[in-house]
């Protein structure tokens, strides 16, 4: 399979990256700075019609959503383990934590840093802020018990449900604090070989 991956640090392209590095098989990466617009680019327009980040080529077919990526891309190596079997006990819940992470818990997080800091200050909705706040400080604590346990979602399995929200909550440290059992989570997923390969290019550039 060759497969192609348009990157860009800090960016939900990072989740399949980190991905590709667990199942421990070749890829090329192909970076392409949103900053710089090359994202809206004709060549690029025609890989991701919205010109988001990411989208992979594999075999030169091109696919993108991450949460889509990451899913197929660990249902087509069942030998890496990284999604339960389809007749497995463990896949209803694998499935749902791998819909929960963009449907719940990013929205909230991800509006809040728009209309908090991203977006240009006339355009950004102040009296939304504490309404996300309170959505997903709930998302968290619900994360928070669930993982208080556990070292995984699953368990004692790491799995790609693990790369989705573990992209995601990485991202912003300091609202974790009140939630030592995310803290720790996330503690554990940055020691992992393929979380510290797959951010090697990120030293590299600072
Ligand atoms: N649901 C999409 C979201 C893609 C997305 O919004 N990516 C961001 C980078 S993390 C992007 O390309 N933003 C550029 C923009 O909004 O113009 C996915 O998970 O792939």
């Amino acid at each position: 399979m060759n497969i192609k991956l348009y990157y860009m640090p800090n960016t939900r392209a990072f989740r399949v990256r980190w991905l590709l590095e667990e199942l421990g098989i070749h890829y090329q990466l192909q970076y392409i700075d949103l900053f710089k617009g090359e994202t809206h680019s004709k060549a690029f327009r025609a890989i991701h019609p919205l010109g988001h980040l990411p989208a992979i080529e594999i075999d030169g077919k091109a696919m993108f959503e991450s949460g889509a990526i990451c899913a197929w891309l660990a249902d087509q190596f069942p030998q890496a383990k990284l999604a339960p079997a389809f007749d497995s006990a463990d896949r209803r819940e694998y499935e749902q934590w791998m819909y929960f992470v963009p449907g719940e818990v990013e929205p909230p997080l991800f509006y809040h840093q728009l209309h908090n800091r991203v977006l240009p200050g006339d355009i950004q909705v102040k009296e939304i802020l504490p309404w996300l706040r309170e959505r997903y400080t709930r998302t968290l604590r619900a994360l928070h018990n669930q993982l208080q346990n556990k070292q995984y979602l699953l368990g004692d399995n790491f799995s790609t449900a693990d790369i989705m929200l573990g992209s995601t909550i990485s991202w912003l440290p300091e609202l974790l604090e009140p939630f030592p059992a995310l803290e720790n989570y996330i503690k554990c997923l940055s020691t992992r070989k393929a979380y510290i390969n797959a951010t090697r290019d990120e030293v590299a550039q600072s």
